[in-house]
């Protein structure tokens, strides 16, 4: 593949009804953390422009950046939050709820799997464990770990591979990364030759009427190439030998879908007809298959750039001692497309020890580990990983008992 594929037909439905509704602009890939030698060269940036399909709902990417480029070594771990580690032990929990007769010979897979965080769970379950990540960096990570992991992206032809060597799956979970395959039909149908007859398939990823609803609209980047309705869902599902029989919601990353997948011919698993049409009733209440509610999202996005932006210089002005909280992807979109760099905050914490003593892509914010708070003293400090604010409000009780104050720019501006 190239550097860069433009989006011309929808990838769940094939429609070139496709409406451009929100350009962000050139930016950096959100991962794409800086070394200090990386600060004297120039920066790639990459066009980040998003589609809605009038036919099947689907929110994309109108650009596609190759995943080379993005995934082969990737700096971001799940294992920093313990909420997000929670929602590891609640899926696997789940996953038991319909795997009455699982075993510990079955097989466990999970696709993009990194740091092995999820996998891990299951591991100390004394479960057969298989991941699959491209980025070779983690899989080294996750064998030091014990979690056994082939390299390599999900795809029809690597799940006839991995069939091969390790027999069916009995569980097969990708979460988040449901989100950044372009050919989804491919791997779904990797999913399907995998799973075992009566096997299940779990995908989590953020939902799109959250993200309409909330303005996340730094949830929207370069990795993230589909965001899902449920219709659009179902759509999906049409075009494989795969069938959705249940979905739930979860609050994590400012809301995602927890969908549950089985293969048509399995028959002993009842799909929950009410709980999938309760989500297509609120797609439809909240407008969700309009272009016009997308136009309104992108005009409440631009007016959120002008409020942060003018509230954020005003306390500059002011000689406050700014800093941010967590090193996210998404802490990247909002910097680089609200221009703030260093003119306003003056570093940023993070406990990913990868991260640490890097810059943020695009805006040069250097990185530090949570004990550089104790040397300034900031003031205010911008909650970056606004879908951990409760952990990391939490953690900071020092911070605001001694006056410091969060900011939070999700889904508006608030200081707490
Ligand atoms: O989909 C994706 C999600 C799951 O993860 C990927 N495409 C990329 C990545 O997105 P993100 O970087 O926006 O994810 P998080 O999990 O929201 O990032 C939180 C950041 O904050 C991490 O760098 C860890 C950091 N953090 C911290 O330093 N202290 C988080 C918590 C809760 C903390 O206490
Ligand atoms: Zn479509």
């Amino acid at each position: 593949m190239k550097e860069i594929r433009e989006v011309h037909n929808c990838r769940v439905c094939d429609s070139k009804n496709l409406y451009e509704f929100l350009d962000l602009g050139f930016l950096p890939i959100p991962n794409g953390f800086l070394t200090r030698l990386d600060l004297k060269k120039t920066e790639k940036k990459y066009p980040l422009v998003v589609l809605f399909c009038k036919d099947c709902s689907l929110v994309q990417l109108k650009y596609i950046v190759n995943p080379e480029v993005m995934f082969k070594n990737y700096l971001y771990i799940p294992s920093i939050s313990q909420t997000r580690l929670n929602n590891f032990q609640t899926l696997a929990a789940d996953a038991l709820r319909y795997m009455k007769g699982i075993t510990k010979q079955s097989l466990i897979v999970d696709i993009g799997s990194n740091d092995g965080s999820l996998l891990n769970v299951w591991k100390n379950r004394g479960h057969q464990i298989l991941g699959v990540d491209p980025a070779e960096n983690l899989v080294t990570i996750a064998e030091l770990n014990g979690i056994r992991t082939e390299l390599g992206y999900f795809t029809s032809a690597l799940a006839r591979k991995l069939k091969k060597k390790y027999g069916p799956a009995h569980v097969i979970f990708a979460t988040n990364v449901f989100a950044h395959i372009d050919d989804i039909v491919d791997f779904l149908n990797g999913i399907t030759h995998f799973l075992d007859d009566e096997g299940i398939f779990i995908s989590q990823f953020p939902y799109l009427a959250d993200l309409v609803q909330e303005n996340q609209f730094d949830t929207i980047y370069h990795e993230h190439l589909s965001y899902f309705s449920v219709r659009s869902l179902l759509k999906l599902a049409e075009r494989t030998n795969l069938e959705i029989f249940s979905i739930e919601h979860s609050d994590l990353d400012g809301g995602s879908l927890k969908v549950f997948w089985k293969r048509k011919m399995n028959k002993s698993l009842i799909i929950q007809t009410k709980k999938i049409n309760s989500f297509l009733n609120r797609e439809e209440r909240e407008k969700l298959y309009r272009v016009a509610t997308y136009d309104a999202f992108s005009e409440r996005v631009r007016r959120l750039r002008t409020d942060v932006k003018k509230k954020l210089f005003s306390l500059k002005q002011k000689k406050n001692i700014i800093i941010g909280y967590g090193a996210a992807a998404k802490g990247n979109i909002l910097l680089n497309y609200f221009h703030i760099g260093t003119n306003i905050i003056q570093y940023i914490v993070d406990s990913t020890p990868y991260k640490q003593g890097r810059f943020t892509p695009g805006t040069h914010v250097p990185i530090f580990a949570e004990q550089k708070m104790r040397e300034t003293q900031p003031d205010y400090m911008i909650i970056l990983a606004w879908n951990f604010k409760d952990e990391i409000m939490k953690k900071n009780r020092r911070y605001s008992s001694q006056k410091g104050k969060f900011i939070i720019c999700i889904p508006s501006l608030t200081i707490i």
